[in-house]
């Protein structure tokens, strides 16, 4: 081997080798992480990526997901050029067409059922992605159709809603200057690496840590000096008999209840049912953790509180268990104060930079005002109210029922019908459908039922405005170039709108065009600017927050106060919730005796993220196979071992998996990630064991049994 061909082999960047190094980011998780990628390229492909060193947020580092993308976005699934459907629905037959002719024909379709249903009978649907969803959802309202919604129907925003209820505003946990954190549902060596570093930092200068969950986990074991494990779905009534030991005990802060929260004497009193007679029986934590866990509140008084998006919603009490969880912070004195949880707004796309900016305008400014009400506002009026978007789970059940009014189209990007409970419902009402659009990398179980399937193209071959927080903002430029003819969501989006001459001059303008007329206008700065730096940078100061400002000006809620009892929902009886964080038993109502064990889904695993990589060769091999957790005890009163096979069954269906028995878990509960074809979760959930404040599925709480198979 020659030197060359040595260094080619190393792939050592030089203009010898022909191998240059430019960075771009890794969009396959959230838009608060967004890792910076250095990309090798060498004739035009990427030939090896790493973490880029000095990046202001991930410095270097790259998870196990973050390490996959080279083999993502060469994925052999990825689709190349627009493709109409020829054979049966799901079947996955197409023929390639021009962007011209997809085009076309999309516009003929939607506007045939804007012609005879209404607008609304065409739905405008995200998946995870987040980047584009502004453009989207304008692209929705400039057709006329009130429903614009996306997968944050079953991830956030029942966080977000508690907050609103409660506080008008997003809180943030001020970790830093806690003397303990709460970590309820909160395993971030899985699911935000970042989140764990963090965590660990904290710990070493003396933050103690009380961590709720399931399961035992990598937090549980490194970071927790209290460990509580509940039962699935019941943290609302172990909350309560926490707040209960210390309200009895006078551990909370009466002042600042008395100036600043909303209905306390009603709350305390709901909160003495739960105590040493029932909570054990309730949650499975014995009372003798509930009073430690008050006792060390108690003993630290500045605590914060994990923000969880998934699995504190993710059954049919999941809001007000959140809220629930919130009330602890309030009846300590420790919102919107150092040490405990502080207001943070949303700067941009769910990320809270420090500065604000008018992406508001941009979402809202042409919603249209004579349309009809979103999907699922009336099954789920506070949803409505709070959100004002359509509650996506209510999607297939309209689809198939055509009330309160017919959905007949779905123009979505990165659908995936994998993620609705029931999916084989989901699957029935896209079948139904006249016309059915999916845009994705890939050629996905989901696309194949579309009518005409796109191309979209990965965040290596697209530019993109990234504000990350602490005021700084990044816009990537393409590393390669576009795979096939893949174009980006917010071309895609825009070049619809031309075509179908939609009454938007703003949308028809382009992305480019918002972000600098709503976003960086504000701060001065250009695109052309931000496209030039290499590494994300400072573009505003951040607003620092000052001790009980937002308190003492009054929150932007109905009583300007901290509301334990929602003010919203007392003065809307007729929507039959509660307005104080009641509890209610998780489970659905199958029998207990033909099903004894409850089924949970979707607790992260390392190497993998919803749907997107399973099929990527070296994630895959970290675990080659779908497999359910079960407590060792129930394995050997079952009969099975490591790796057998066995079957797990709900009033929906069954599906059949490899068991790996372990003590994470507590007897009673079985735990599968999601998103395998092979082993789809949703497909054995009941598509209305939805949570009626959120509209959010309970994917981890449903009743099953469980057999060698
Ligand atoms: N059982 C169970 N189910 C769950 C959860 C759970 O905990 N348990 N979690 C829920 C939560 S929190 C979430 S966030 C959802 C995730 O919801 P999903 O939307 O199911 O997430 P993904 O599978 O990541 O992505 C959807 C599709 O987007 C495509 N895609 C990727 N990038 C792009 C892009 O740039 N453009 C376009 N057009 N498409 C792209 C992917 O290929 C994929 O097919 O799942 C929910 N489902
Ligand atoms: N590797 C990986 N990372 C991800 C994702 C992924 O799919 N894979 N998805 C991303 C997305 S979309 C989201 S929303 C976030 C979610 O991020 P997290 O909220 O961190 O996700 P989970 O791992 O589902 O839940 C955290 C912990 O809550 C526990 N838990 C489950 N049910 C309950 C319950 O009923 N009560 C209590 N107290 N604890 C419970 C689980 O055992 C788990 O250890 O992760 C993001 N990061
Ligand atoms: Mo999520």
């Amino acid at each position: 081997m020659t030197e060359l061909e040595r260094r080619i082999k190393a792939k050592i960047p030089g203009e010898d080798t022909g191998i240059e190094v430019r960075h771009t980011m890794c969009d396959i998780c959230s838009p608060g992480m967004h890792c910076g990628i250095n990309a090798y390229i060498k004739d035009g492909k990427v030939i090896k990526i790493e973490g880029i060193d000095g990046h202001p947020v991930s410095d270097g580092r790259l998870c196990t997901k973050g390490m996959a993308n080279r083999e993502y976005i060469y994925r052999e699934d990825r689709i190349k050029t627009p493709l109409r459907r020829i054979g049966k629905r799901g079947e996955g037959k197409f023929e390639p067409i021009s962007w011209d002719e997809a085009y076309a024909e999309i516009a003929k379709q939607l506007n045939a059922r804007k012609e005879t249903y209404g607008p609304e009978s065409v739905a405008f649907y995200s998946g995870y992605s987040k980047w584009y969803r502004q453009t989207l959802r304008r692209l929705a309202y400039a057709f006329g159709s009130p429903n614009y919604g996306c997968e944050s129907s079953a991830c956030y925003t029942a966080a977000f809603m508690a907050w609103k209820m409660a506080a008008g505003e997003q809180g943030d946990p001020d970790m830093e200057n806690s003397d303990l954190f709460l970590g309820w549902a909160f395993n971030p060596f899985y699911s935000r690496y970042m989140g764990a570093k963090h965590a660990m930092e904290l710990k070493e200068k003396g933050l103690k840590f009380i961590i709720v969950d399931t399961r035992r986990t990598p937090t549980s074991e490194k970071l927790a000096d209290l460990f509580l494990q509940p039962k699935s779905g019941t943290d609302g009534a172990l909350a309560h008999a926490i707040a209960n030991v210390l309200i009895e005990n006078g551990w909370i802060d009466k002042p600042y209840i008395d100036k600043y929260v909303y209905g306390f004497e009603e709350y305390a009193e709901y909160v003495k049912q739960f105590n040493e007679t029932n909570v054990e029986e309730l949650t499975g934590v014995p009372y003798e953790l509930v009073v430690k866990a008050a006792q060390m509140i108690h003993e630290n008084p500045k605590m914060s509180c994990n923000e969880s998006s998934a699995p504190l919603c993710h059954h049919r009490n999941g809001l007000q268990n959140y809220r629930s969880v919130m009330a602890l912070l309030a009846i300590t004195g420790n919102f919107d104060r150092t040490g405990g949880q502080i207001l943070n707004p949303h700067t941009f796309m769910h990320v809270a930079c420090g500065f604000e900016t008018r992406e508001h305008d941009y979402l809202y400014e042409n919603r249209p005002k004579e349309a009809k009400e979103p999907v699922g506002a009336e099954r789920f009026p506070l949803w409505n109210y709070l959100e004002g978007e359509m509650q996506a789970m209510d999607m297939p059940r309209q689809i198939l029922e055509g009330k309160p009014y017919p959905l007949r189209a779905i123009f979505a990007l990165g659908l995936n019908g994998r993620m609705f409970p029931d999916s084989g419902r989901m699957f029935k009402a896209l079948e139904s459908l006249d016309f059915f659009v999916d845009t994705d990398l890939f050629l996905t179980d989901t696309a194949k039922w579309a009518d005409i399937v796109l191309p979209a193209c990965s965040s290596f071959e697209r530019g993109e405005f990234k504000p990350y927080h602490g005021g700084l903002a990044w816009y990537t430029s393409p590393v390669i170039e576009r795979i096939g003819e893949a174009k980006s969501d917010v071309e895609i989006c825009t070049e619809l709108a031309r075509v179908m001459d939609l009454p938007d001059e703003v949308l028809k303008k382009g992305y480019e065009y918002f972000i600098q007329h709503y976003i960086l206008d504000d701060f001065h700065v250009t695109v052309d600017e931000l496209k030039k730096v290499e590494l994300p940078v400072k573009i505003a100061e951040v607003t620092h927050h000052k001790d009980m400002e937002m308190l003492e000006k009054g929150l932007p809620t109905l009583t300007g106060k901290f509301e334990l009892k929602s003010a919203i929902i007392e003065r809307h009886p007729e929507w039959g919730l509660d307005p104080l964080p009641t509890y209610r038993q998780p489970l659905n109502d199958a029998d207990p005796e033909k099903y004894p064990f409850v089924f949970t889904s979707g607790s992260r695993i390392p190497g993998a993220i919803h749907s997107r990589l399973h099929k990527v060769p070296r994630n895959r091999s970290l675990r080659p196979d779908p497999m359910a957790d079960m407590n060792l005890g129930d394995c050997e009163k079952l009969g099975v071992k490591e790796g057998d096979l066995i079957t797990i069954s709900t009033e929906k269906g069954s599906l059949t998996v490899k068991v790996h028995p372990t003590l994470t878990v507590q007897e009673g509960l079985v735990n599968l990630f999601h998103g395998y074809s092979e082993a789809d979760a949703e497909s054995i959930m009941d598509g209305d064991h939805l949570d009626p404040y959120s509209g959010f599925p309970a994917y981890r709480s449903t009743r099953c049994a469980v057999k060698k198979a």
